[in-house]
């Protein structure tokens, strides 16, 4: 049985998660009309993989003897001024993420919840994954600098990398 401090923290991650996955479709779909076809590709993927981080704590909370609360979301900008900038937002936004699970680990373990504790590992390792990948593709950023020859194939990389994660 989840303890209420426990149920309120997972709840704020509920509430992280979607909101993670409306700023990624925020971004998915500026990409989108601006024709970056390969980068909105990723992010509408990005976005679902949020959703499902959100919907894996909700069946966890409700399991554990808790009550998964859908909350109202902040709304993410729609405008993220030129793909550079959006890329190191998703960066930042995801340190941010990784930061909020590590509170989260280090109330389980306060609480002796090691049921939750072991549950949260997965977002651990999922975490490391996303920030790596993001740095990747920052990195692949800095490369290509203005070239337009570059960003056409950066989009298409990214797109790869949409379609095979
Ligand atoms: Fe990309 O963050 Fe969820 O966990």
């Amino acid at each position: 049985m989840l303890n209420k401090r426990l149920e309120k923290a997972l709840n704020a991650q509920i509430r992280i998660e979607a909101e993670s996955s409306q700023v990624y479709l925020s971004m998915a779909s500026w990409a989108e009309i601006k024709g970056l076809e390969g980068i909105a590709q990723f992010m509408y993927k990005h976005s679902d993989e949020e959703r499902m981080h959100m919907l894996k704590l909700v069946k966890f909370v409700n399991e554990r003897g808790g009550h998964a609360i859908v909350s109202d979301l902040n709304a993410p900008k729609n405008d993220f001024g030129d793909f550079q900038s959006m890329f190191k937002e998703l960066l930042e936004h995801e340190i941010f993420v990784s930061q909020s699970i590590n509170d989260l680990v280090h109330i389980s373990l306060e609480e002796k919840d090691y049921a939750t504790h072991n549950f949260l590992q997965w977002y651990v390792a999922e975490q490391i994954e996303e920030e790596a990948l993001a740095r990747t593709i920052l990195d692949k950023i800095n490369l290509i600098g203005n070239d337009k020859g570059g960003l056409y194939l950066f989009d298409r990389d990214v797109q790869q990398i949409a379609v095979e994660s």
